[in-house]
């Protein structure tokens, strides 16, 4: 068959991210024996015109879109993407009369959502390597689709959705990301970064967050010899030295991390990246042979940082794992940033006191705050909630929603918004600090790479930027 992969994602901050889940699918699609193409939408000025000339061009007999964010998780400025999508997916329909399958991240979140939503009969739930190729097989044969696993349909006559399970992929080795989907140069340059998956799956249980929901609980893990040879690939064939690691956590499961380091050890001093870590299973020892094996910056998914708020989002660490963490980094150099969720359950005024203290005693070079809890479906959260009747239906949850404790939900965002503005390394995506912009504008505009907020302190404080380069040695 003849398909096109569209990418829609457009959003540019804190940065444009490479299509990574979409060139993997389109790999697969296109090992399969498809004659596949891909059109991404990140850099269009003109999604109509881009979509109707890839049509043309290819003549597909099915269209897959790649649907990343939900929304842009972040309270009160919130964005959410289903107009963009239903755009796109009408752009698509009217170029062509041809079945559309959604998948991505967004999708697999509220499938029952946006099946009907853009008024696509089929999407994907999960993984895309396996199941759409079997999808396009059955399409191709004329035979049904209804035992498929992770297909979603929708009937548009009586408006029902039908959703199956996904299957994981059992490994992760034999599927890989041909880049030739992408523009890597575009990313790199606009973006200041490629991106690289070491593992899928995350066996956390914290109870807001939908990467199991998204990837599976079971963590599966590529060969680190190939993880290095991407690596090199990128390196060698299009000069790419800064990556981010886009694992869901890069220090688990235990003894992994320390494999894919030792693999990427030789390409060290070539190489520089990012990723996010959990501050429990976090050792000196790691941190070391991290940097030894390119790390720059590491991004701590710490959430919160009073005891009473950790445990009540089932965090597996405490306060001082977050400690510990921030004091191996501090005592290396290497620039760190605690991600906070204010707001969760149990969190009182003196919870959030606590966490705005242990930020200033543990002196990250950025900290990023989001106010209020993103509800998405499927979650441990979303169902706690429903079960109380704090949210009123499933539904309620296909738009932003955000869960406030009751202690703190008037006034919460002022007091965070305060706590960023007496302090220069505090970031804030729902409530876009009136600087925060012009500063990435200026500093990708250096053509500084890697993670930017290694940068605004110092810029805010109107520190010179001695030492920031472009790109590893
Ligand atoms: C790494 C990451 C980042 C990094 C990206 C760095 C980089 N340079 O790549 C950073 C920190 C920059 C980032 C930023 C943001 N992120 Co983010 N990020 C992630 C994370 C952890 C991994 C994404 C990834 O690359 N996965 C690996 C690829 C291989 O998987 P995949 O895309 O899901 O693709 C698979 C399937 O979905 C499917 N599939 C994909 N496309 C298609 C297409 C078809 C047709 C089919 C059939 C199947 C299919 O098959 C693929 C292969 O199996 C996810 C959470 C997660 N665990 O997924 C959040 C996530 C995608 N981010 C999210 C959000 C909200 C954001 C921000 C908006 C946050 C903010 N306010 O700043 C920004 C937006 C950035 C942007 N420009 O779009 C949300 C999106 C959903 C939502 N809630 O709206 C997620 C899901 C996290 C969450 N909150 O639950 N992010």
């Amino acid at each position: 068959m003849r398909v096109l992969i569209v990418s829609a994602n457009q959003e540019r901050s804190p940065d444009p991210v490479a299509p990574l889940g979409a060139c993997y699918v389109a790999s697969a699609v296109a090992a399969a024996g498809h004659d596949t193409e891909m059109l991404d939408l990140c850099f269009s000025g003109d999604i109509d015109a881009d979509v109707r000339a890839a049509v043309a061009a290819h003549r597909p007999d099915v269209i897959g879109l790649a649907m990343r964010n939900v929304d842009n998780c972040a309270f009160p400025d919130t964005v959410s993407y289903t107009p963009h999508y239903a755009r796109v997916a009408a752009a698509a329909r009217e170029a062509r009369d041809v079945p559309i399958v959604l998948g991505g991240s967004a999708f697999t979140t509220m499938p029952r959502f946006y099946l009907p939503a853009l008024r696509a009969p089929y999407g994907i739930v999960g993984e895309g390597e396996v199941a759409f190729p079997m999808l396009l097989e059955r399409l191709g044969r004329g035979e049904s689709t209804g035992d498929v696993p992770g297909v979603a349909r929708w009937n548009a006559s009586d408006g029902t959705v039908a959703v199956n399970p996904p299957a994981w992929l059992p490994e992760v080795d034999s599927i890989h990301a041909d880049r030739r989907w992408m523009d890597v140069g575009a990313y790199y340059r606009e973006g200041g970064m490629a991106n690289v998956q070491t593992k899928r799956g995350c066996h956390y249980k914290c109870t807001f967050c939908a990467y199991p929901v998204i990837e599976g609980r079971g963590m599966r893990t590529r060969d680190p010899a190939g993880i290095a040879a991407e690596v090199r690939e990128l390196l060698d064939a299009h000069g790419v030295t800064q990556f981010f690691i886009v694992d869901s956590v890069f220090n688990a499961p235990r003894g992994y991390a320390e494999r894919v380091c030792a693999a990427l050890k030789p390409l060290g001093r070539h190489i520089r990246w990012s990723c996010f870590v959990t501050p429990g299973n976090f050792t000196a020892e790691l941190l070391d042979a991290m940097v030894e094996a390119g790390c720059q910056s590491i991004d701590f998914g710490t959430d919160a940082g009073s005891n009473t708020t950790l445990r009540a989002f089932r965090k597996s660490f405490d306060v001082d794992d977050i400690r510990a963490a921030s004091a191996y980094c501090r005592e290396r150099g290497v620039p760190f940033c605690h991600s906070l969720v204010f707001g969760g359950e149990r969190e009182t005024w003196d919870t959030v006191a606590e966490t705005i203290a242990l930020m200033d005693e543990c002196r990250p070079t950025a900290v990023t705050a989001m106010c209020g809890v993103r509800i998405y479906p499927e979650t441990p959260l979303a169902t706690t909630l429903l079960g109380r009747g704090d949210v009123p239906s499933p539904d309620a949850l296909y738009e932003p929603w955000f869960y406030f404790a009751p202690d703190v939900r008037e006034g919460l965002a002022d007091v965070v918004a305060r706590a960023a503005r007496e302090r220069g390394n505090w970031l804030l995506p729902g409530m876009k600090l009136p600087d925060e912009e012009a500063l990435h504008a200026r500093l990708r505009g250096r053509g500084l790479k890697g993670d930017l907020w290694r940068y605004v302190s110092r810029l805010r404080l109107g520190q010179s930027l001695r030492g920031a380069t472009g790109d590893a040695d």
